[in-house]
């Protein structure tokens, strides 16, 4: 059991103006923010990121998106950290998310779902370093 996830708020949560309210429940959640910055991912970056959804039908959609508007990527700590993080966040379609989690309040459909969380270890490792190098993450 690792002790590191990592997230992203998305571009229409940044747009709507939910980043310090988001970044409140997970503070509130018990997780402690060790990376973290602002920044546009470009479409070939995002495509680089979701690289594994590469032959997925919404590949470009969530491209598009994803590299519409400014998102912030943290790392987050805490005991069972990728575990607890997804049940924070909510299942990927807000309609089916549950009541107090950050995509029933937050995100508006299952592309535009406002936050992203690791669903792995090793994943979590692999998405930290594509945002943050050794000398970012305290
Ligand atoms: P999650 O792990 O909850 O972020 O969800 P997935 O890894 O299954 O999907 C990654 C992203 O692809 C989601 F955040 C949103 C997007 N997606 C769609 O746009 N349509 C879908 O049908 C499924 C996922």
């Amino acid at each position: 059991m690792s002790n590191r996830t990592f997230t992203m708020i998305k571009p229409d949560a940044t747009a709507k103006g939910n980043t310090g309210a988001i970044l409140q429940m997970i503070n509130a959640a018990g997780f402690k923010i060790v990376a973290m910055k602002m920044t546009h991912l470009s479409k070939a970056k995002a495509g680089e990121f979701y690289a594994v959804h590469a032959e997925r039908p919404f590949y470009g959609e969530l491209v598009d998106f994803m590299s519409s508007g400014p998102i912030t990527a943290a790392i987050l700590e805490k005991d069972n950290a990728v575990a607890d993080f997804r049940k924070l966040i909510g299942a990927t379609n807000p309609a089916q998310a549950e009541e107090g989690t950050i995509r029933k309040l937050y995100a508006a459909s299952v592309g535009e779902n406002a936050i992203h969380g690791s669903d792995s270890d090793e994943n979590a490792a692999i998405e930290g370093n594509f945002f943050f190098s050794k000398l970012e993450q305290f």
